[in-house]
């Protein structure tokens, strides 16, 4: 359950928990012009960059590698980790955990012992003061397991002129993967729950990027009734094994549907609060977008005009074909992806390949559970050989749809939900 930089194949003691501080990361020149010929179809802004890094050489593709991880995923950072997921490599029903995006605000907890990890549960508003083992949540509690979609409330910053403040993600910070754990409502419950309770909040075990103790790198929470769903888990495993260091070993809580930051990673205590609250980055604009609209580049608002991002919007994948790719002898071709839209459903989802001027309706599966996301596929038939992007537009069941252009621009560059956009070329 270790995760290491590395350049060889993982071959590590997998007890020891302790990330490696002396990793490196090979760099290749190769695979530049292919990238190029690739970055069709994302955004105008990112190609101009990777047009004019080309230019001066500096752009060179790191190459990634990490025990348990995709080594194609991209590295956004690696202080703290902040890594993507292309993608043609979300085309799994289930997110198999080694394509599972990282999104780190601290350093991870390095060694973990999960036998002495304990949860408390406390806050102005539980009734009493309760610490579990892990064994104890494992016995004491019903287990569930549910398909959970999460998604940084970031995703799709890249695409905001001018750029939103953070990691400039693509459209790779989603998945949808298996979670078994018990759930919040039943473990809060056996603390007991006033009836003033607001908010729920979590504090996890990693460490400030300052390295300083007495600092807590992120903090985030939910109001009381998105803790209390059913689905609102505190798990222990992912896809049916323990969940990797990267992804909050040995325990994380799980709110599908909404800006990720709100699933605690590492968690250790859980508060439930007579207010919203007020943990580090839920405040200063962190996690939030104006309360109204401001124009492009305008200097961001005080909190108090600021709403946090609670359910995040409708937006879908296209994980196949792969972007830029080149296809030989057929006019016709399977396109298919992934939707959602937060606590609410996808109703429908089109495509077009004419830049939006017509649209085609495709198979639409519904969730297999609540807050899963959904899977759609069609069959595109091209007009004729040459330049094709394909589009893909879904619409949720309050009649939303995704925008065709990057929606309000935000300081924070969250809740980019435009249309995804993949290039093809029919040989
Ligand atoms: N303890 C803790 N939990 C955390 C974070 C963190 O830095 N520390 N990052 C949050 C953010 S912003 C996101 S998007 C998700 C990412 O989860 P993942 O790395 O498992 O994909 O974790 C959330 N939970
Ligand atoms: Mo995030």
């Amino acid at each position: 359950m270790e995760y290491r930089m590395q350049q060889t194949p993982p071959n590590q003691d997998k007890a020891d928990h302790t990330p490696d501080a002396t990793g490196r990361r090979t760099f290749l020149a190769k695979g530049l012009l292919g990238t190029l010929a690739l970055a069709l179809g994302g955004s105008a802004v990112n190609l101009k960059s990777l047009q004019a890094a080309a230019q001066s050489g500096s752009l060179k593709p790191a190459a990634f590698s990490m025990q348990g991880k995709h080594p194609d995923l991209v590295v956004l950072s690696d202080r703290p980790w902040n890594v993507e997921t292309p993608p043609h490599l979300l085309d799994d029903r289930v997110t198999p955990t080694d394509r599972v995006f990282i999104r780190n605000n601290g350093l991870p907890p390095g060694k973990v012992d999960a036998a002495s990890w304990t949860l408390t549960i406390e806050g102005e508003s539980a009734r009493t003061k309760k610490v579990f083992t892990l064994a104890e949540l494992q016995s004491k509690f019903k287990h569930y397991t549910y398909q959970l979609q999460l998604e940084c409330g970031g995703n799709g910053r890249a695409e905001f002129s001018p750029p939103g403040k953070g990691n400039q993600w693509g459209n790779g910070a989603v998945y949808c993967s298996e979670w078994t754990g018990v759930r919040v409502k039943d473990v809060l419950e056996a603390a007991g729950i006033k009836p003033d309770a607001v908010y729920v909040a979590y504090y996890g075990k990693d460490v400030h990027l300052s390295g300083d103790t007495s600092k807590v790198p992120i903090s985030r929470g939910v109001p009381i009734k998105k803790a209390l769903e059913d689905e609102s888990l505190i798990a222990w495993a992912i896809n049916g094994k323990a969940i990797p260091e990267m992804h909050g070993y040995p325990l994380r809580v799980v709110f599908g549907g909404w800006p990720a930051s709100a699933s605690g990673k590492w968690v250790d205590r859980i508060v439930v609060r007579n207010k919203v609250h007020d943990g580090p980055k839920m405040n200063k604009g962190s996690y939030m977008v104006p309360a109204r609209p401001i124009p492009p580049g305008a200097p961001a608002p005080d909190d108090k005009d600021m709403r946090i991002i609670e359910s995040m919007p409708v937006r879908s994948l296209i994980t196949y074909p792969k972007t830029g790719a080149i296809v030989k002898g057929k006019k016709t071709l399977q396109v298919r992806g992934h939707a959602w839209a937060g606590d609410l459903e996808v109703k429908e989802i089109h495509v077009s390949t004419d830049f939006g001027a017509t649209w085609q309706k495709c198979e639409l599966e519904k969730p297999v559970n609540r807050l899963a996301w959904q899977h759609w596929k069609t069959q595109v038939k091209f007009p004729s050989t040459g330049y094709f992007e394909v589009w893909a537009r879904a619409t949720d069941t309050a009649g939303a749809s995704q925008p065709m252009v990057v929606p309000a621009w935000n300081p924070g560059g969250y809740l980019n939900n435009a249309c995804h956009r993949i290039a093809i070329q029919i040989a």
